[in-house]
């Protein structure tokens, strides 16, 4: 065989590469997530023949199944994991640790019997040393985790606005490490953080603190190295620094690199990164005893209460979102790649902000913002309310410094938060003693929190993030405590008056006029299946989620010094105590669980771009139904949005051209004359010769103007009684039309139309929950001038009242339906006279809150149309839905 000669160059390339190459074999990093083995429930032997485990793989929620079923409440409580490890020989004489991204929130670790560690808390990592319980004479080991996410008042959160899931539902590794490292027993930390003491365009300075462990019993002499390297792995700095490290002992190492010359700065256009690439070398031998990295970025900020935040001495608005780490059906359990795309939804939507709410999340999230130039605010989650013991503060404090230590490297951190609403669920009577001493101590802890942070992290600011309560946090001093203040707004959707947002803004400026403000939450919800053209706040439909954004952005962009604004909530999240349209389901995403965007998003998009966008209103509402116009046969007219930042668009239905609008505050607004069936959107716009389009596709069913039209024969129509909203099933795409009072040729409510019922509830039986929720009450006659036929005619029905003990819906502040005392209902219904449901009683026959469908068929032999009447013998009649279908 000829010897194999390399090229000079590709020598040369090897040898760079081989340089900076990350992960030495030094320091070996697993992922041991598969091979698990689980049991829901509690265990006094957990090793007994008679145990029963499950087959799983990591990251796992327990959650997953029951906290979405119609059974209220979800299993909170113990269960156990266990694997065998494979032992590597090479692991001989290292140090071994299991290391946890997250486990949900009391976890007890053992290895081959013998308890090895434990943590507290459901969102920040841990490392357990198990070196000591390894048999190396056997090829496995045994690890068993006690994990409990019962309610803990001694551990937050203690109550919130979302699912509390169990389970390790992060990825676990197996660390090991020689003998001298830095020292991951830093609150799981790499042991390593960077600091930039002076940072401009022109120098930086670098300051690296290492925490090294010598865990041999003999003096270890070591050279401790740290390189800086640009985003092209050269090396930019170098300092190094010999130790000696006394057996047994942990030493810190604080190293400056000076001069680094013209710093490619980090921002939101160009996240550069640079890495800190630090090795411990034995100076004897020379050999690397460990080496990690971390990615650092040149960058300064500021806070300013009338100008806002600036980065690099430039002045920008912050605008994005706060993100729950759930996803449809899979609880907390999400593989990284679903973290990941979210920071991208984020980015594409044109956010550069993001509150990580309410909880420290998987470690990709904030690896993401860095790399996408996406400035975050992290928070411990404390939320809505506090215990008054040292063993809750100290819960608080070590969650709060194992935050810091864990993400102490990211350039994308200049926020640490706590504290949320903390005054939104008080303990004790209003104004009783107790209640004050209350407050007196979540002043208390929130100044122990606020030392604690400027004590560990000095470079970075501190927040609160309150509920609009100005006075009292003003007067519990939580607006002064921190640097920042945090204000979650609702006015136009908890709050009735939209505009109640200025109002305040205007009021901490005038009040607080050097304390920055961050809008830290605002939002409003939407289910995606509801619409309406004529939206009103707490329908839970998209227009009225689009509308309140709307209104907040403007807003966001006038007042200079609301420095930044987070909307609640780039996602919709599982929420096991709401009742809303979709029951269990906190629904102010701007996409949904499993993140299809909704119109708000594209709004943003429109809003946030620099680059030019058009965007088609309700993209995502494909199926769409409406009655043929008066005055034009065939086709019938609907309001249509669009989206934009370019000063004009056009818009063209099935390539006819609908005219050139001009684009006002982000969006134009046309009449859009669809025809039956298929309809082709079409949007263009221009700029600088660039063209940008979108189109879309709607579906749509006509509902002749007189329904015994013959050039356009009437076919099937379905009603949501007591609403004005258009509802969409997703499954069968049925359209489901407001109600309406009667019109001759139509059809309609024949009563009172405004007598009407809704109850945001979770009704059984069904996931169309919308279509049941709202009710003509007292229903009396309902009319429908269809043609001669054979029809299919559908009721739905639901009682809503109940006397049962209600849950308490403590989310649905601003529901203003007062729920009244259920009474014996009992009902006829009779289509054209003829009797079809005889004394029906919903609370009886079926139960509250069950939906409850009918259908039966007629014939009708002339013009008498469809005359539907309800008799009552006790209480109201009801209906709550209806569907006719003509067969022939
Ligand atoms: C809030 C809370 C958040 C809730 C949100 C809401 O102020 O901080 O946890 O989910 O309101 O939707 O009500
Ligand atoms: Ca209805």
């Amino acid at each position: 065989m000829k010897p194999f000669k390399l090229p000079l160059l590709l020598l040369i390339l090897i040898a760079s590469i081989s340089l900076v190459q990350a992960q030495s074999a030094v320091r070996q990093k697993i992922s041991i997530n598969s091979g698990w083995k689980f049991h829901q429930g509690e265990l006094t032997q957990p090793f007994a023949e008679s145990v029963e485990w499950q087959h799983i793989s990591l990251p796992h929620s327990w959650n997953a199944q029951d906290a979405t079923d119609e059974e209220p409440g979800y299993c909170r409580g113990e269960a156990w994991y266990t694997k065998e490890l494979p032992i590597s020989p090479n692991w001989k004489g290292k140090k071994l640790y299991l290391y946890f991204e997250g486990a949900n929130q009391e976890a007890e670790v053992f290895v081959n019997g013998q308890k090895a560690g434990s943590h507290i808390g459901g969102y920040t990592r841990f490392a357990i040393p198990i070196t000591n319980f390894i048999d190396f004479e056997k090829s496995t080991a045994t690890i068993a985790v006690k994990l409990n996410n019962r309610h803990n008042e001694v551990i937050p959160p203690l109550e919130a606005d979302f699912t509390f899931f169990g389970g390790i539902y992060r990825d676990v590794y197996v660390v090991a490490l020689e003998p001298v490292h830095t020292d991951l027993e830093k609150y799981a930390s790499s042991g390593v953080q960077i600091t930039t003491p002076q940072v401009s365009a022109e120098q930086a300075e670098v300051e690296v603190m290492t925490h090294l462990v010598n865990e041999q019993t003999q003096t270890s002499k070591v050279e401790v190295q740290q390189l800086i390297l640009d985003a092209d792995k050269k090396i930019v700095g170098k300092v190094s620094n010999k130790l000696t490290l006394k057996p047994g002992l942990a030493a810190d190492l604080s190293q400056n690199i000076k001069e680094i010359k013209n710093p490619h700065l980090w921002s939101i256009e160009d996240p550069y990164l640079y890495t800190v690439l630090t090795k411990i070398i034995d100076s004897k031998s020379k050999q690397v005893l460990d080496e990690v990295e971390n990615s650092l970025g040149f960058r300064w900020f500021k806070f300013d209460g009338n100008e806002g935040f600036s980065l690099n001495g430039k002045h920008v608005k912050l605008i994005g979102t706060n993100r729950h780490q759930d996803y449809l059906n899979l609880g907390n359990a999400l593989p990284d790649a679903l973290h990941i795309n979210d920071i991208k939804l984020l980015k594409a939507m044109g956010g550069n902000f993001l509150r990580i709410a309410h909880y420290p999340q998987d470690p990709t999230i904030l690896e993401m913002c860095d790399k996408l130039g996406i400035i975050t605010s992290v928070e411990i989650p404390i939320v809505n309310r506090v215990t008054e013991s040292e063993v809750f503060l100290n819960n608080c404090k070590r969650m709060m410094t194992e935050m810091i230590h864990q993400n102490f490297n990211h350039p994308s951190v200049v926020i640490w938060a706590y504290m949320n609403e903390v005054l939104l669920r008080p303990r004790y009577d209003n104004d009783s003693d107790e209640r004050k001493a209350y407050y007196k101590e979540i002043t208390r802890q929130a100044q122990e929190l606020e030392n604690l942070i400027r004590k560990e992290d000095p470079t970075r600011c501190t927040m609160i993030p309150n509920h609009g309560w100005f006075e009292g946090y003003r007067d519990t001093q939580l607006t002064q405590i921190p640097m920042i203040v945090g204000w979650n707004l609702y006015p136009g959707w908890y709050g009735a008056d939209i505009h109640g947002l200025e109002k305040f803004l205007e009021r901490h400026h005038q009040e607080l006029s050097d304390k920055p403000l961050i809008i830290t939450e605002y939002g409003a919800g939407a289910d995606p299946r509801l619409h309406s053209f004529d939206p009103k706040r707490f329908d839970f439909t998209v227009e009225y989620e689009t509308y309140y954004h709307k209104h907040y952005v403007e807003q966001i962009k006038k007042y200079p010094f609301v420095a930044g604004a987070n909307v609640w909530n780039l996602n919709d999240f599982y929420s096991s105590g709401r009742r809303d349209a979709v029951p269990q389901v906190n629904n102010k995403g701007l996409v949904t669980q499993d993140r299809r965007p909704k119109d708000a998003y594209y709004y943003y998009q429109a809003a946030l771009w620099n680059e030019p966008f058009v965007g088609l209103g309700s993209k995502k509402w494909q199926y769409r139904a409406g009655v043929e116009d008066a005055q034009n046969a065939g086709v019938s007219s609907q309001e249509f949005e669009v989206y934009s930042n370019l000063d004009k668009v056009k818009l063209f239905l099935n390539g006819q051209d609908l005219g050139e609008k001009e684009v006002d505050r982000n969006v134009a607004t046309w009449m859009v004359p669809y025809k039956k069936g298929i309809n082709w959107l079409e949007v263009i716009g221009e700029k600088d010769g660039k063209k940008v389009k979108d189109f879309m596709q709607v579906n749509f069913q006509i509902q002749p103007y007189d329904l015994k039209s013959e050039k356009l024969p009437f076919e099937e129509i379905r009603i949501s009684l007591g609403d004005h909203r258009y509802f969409v099933d997703d499954l069968t795409h049925e359209v489901w039309m407001p109600d309406q009072a009667y019109k001759a040729g139509q059809w309609g409510e024949k009563g009172d139309i405004e007598s009407r019922k809704e109850n945001p509830s979770d009704i059984l039986g069904t996931n169309n929950d919308p279509i049941y929720q709202t009710q003509q009450y007292d229903i009396k006659e309902y009319q429908l001038d269809v043609p001669a036929g054979k029809y299919e005619v559908t009721f739905y029905f639901a009682e809503l009242l109940s006397n049962k003990e209600l849950e308490k819906l403590v989310y649905n502040l601003g529901n203003d339906t007062k729920q009244e005392k259920a009474s014996k209902r009992v009902f006829d219904v009779y289509i054209n006279g003829n009797l079809i449901i005889d004394d029906l009683n919903l609370a009886e026959q079926y139960g509250e809150r069950v939906a409850v469908e009918i259908k039966t068929e007629v014939f009708l032999e002339g013009d008498e149309g469809l005359q539907l009447s309800f008799d009552a013998s006790a209480g109201q009649a009801v209906l709550n839905g209806l569907k006719v279908r003509k067969e022939y």
